[in-house]
């Protein structure tokens, strides 16, 4: 998900672009305003943290794009495209790494291939099952 910083500094595109050029797959997107409810939800297991309240604040204080990418080990290679939760100790390379400065305003959110299920939790939190897309890409195999 682009978070509401990357919304406002017009980083979807490039964004969108490091997935597909990665070779991802998009399945759904959707341009959205996240509410209190769904912030508090998404993010619950950090509900008895310290920066909890400033962090539902941040994440709907304006749009949020939200996607699904699907591939081999994508939930895993995301999170090594997307870095380290501080900017400041991303990899160059990374979108973190190379796009933020901020630890509260770290552009872009992805499900934890540590915690098994947070990506299809997160998937049934965000998207209805019909707005998943269902679709062959022109591919000799090696394509998802
Ligand atoms: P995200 O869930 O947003 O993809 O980020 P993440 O997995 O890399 O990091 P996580 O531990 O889940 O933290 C969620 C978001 O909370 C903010 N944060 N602030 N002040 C702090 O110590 C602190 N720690 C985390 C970050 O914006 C982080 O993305
Ligand atoms: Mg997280």
């Amino acid at each position: 998900m682009v978070k509401p910083d990357g919304v406002q500094r017009g980083l979807i595109g490039e964004i969108v672009s490091r997935f597909e050029d990665r070779g991802l797959k998009l399945v759904a997107g959707k341009f959205m305003q996240i509410d209190q409810a769904l912030a508090e939800e998404h993010y619950g297991e950090h509900a008895d943290k310290p920066f909890f309240d400033g962090l539902v604040d941040f994440i709907t204080s304006g749009p949020v794009f939200a996607m699904v990418w699907e591939g081999a080990d994508a939930t895993r290679q995301v999170r090594k495209m997307v870095g380290e939760t501080d900017p400041a100790e991303s990899p160059a390379g990374t979108i973190r790494g190379d796009l933020g400065l901020d630890l509260g305003r770290n552009v872009i959110h992805a499900s934890d291939h540590e915690d098994p299920g947070s990506n299809e939790r997160e998937i049934d939190l965000f998207f209805d099952d019909d707005e998943l897309v269902d679709y062959e890409r022109v591919d000799e195999g090696w394509l998802y």
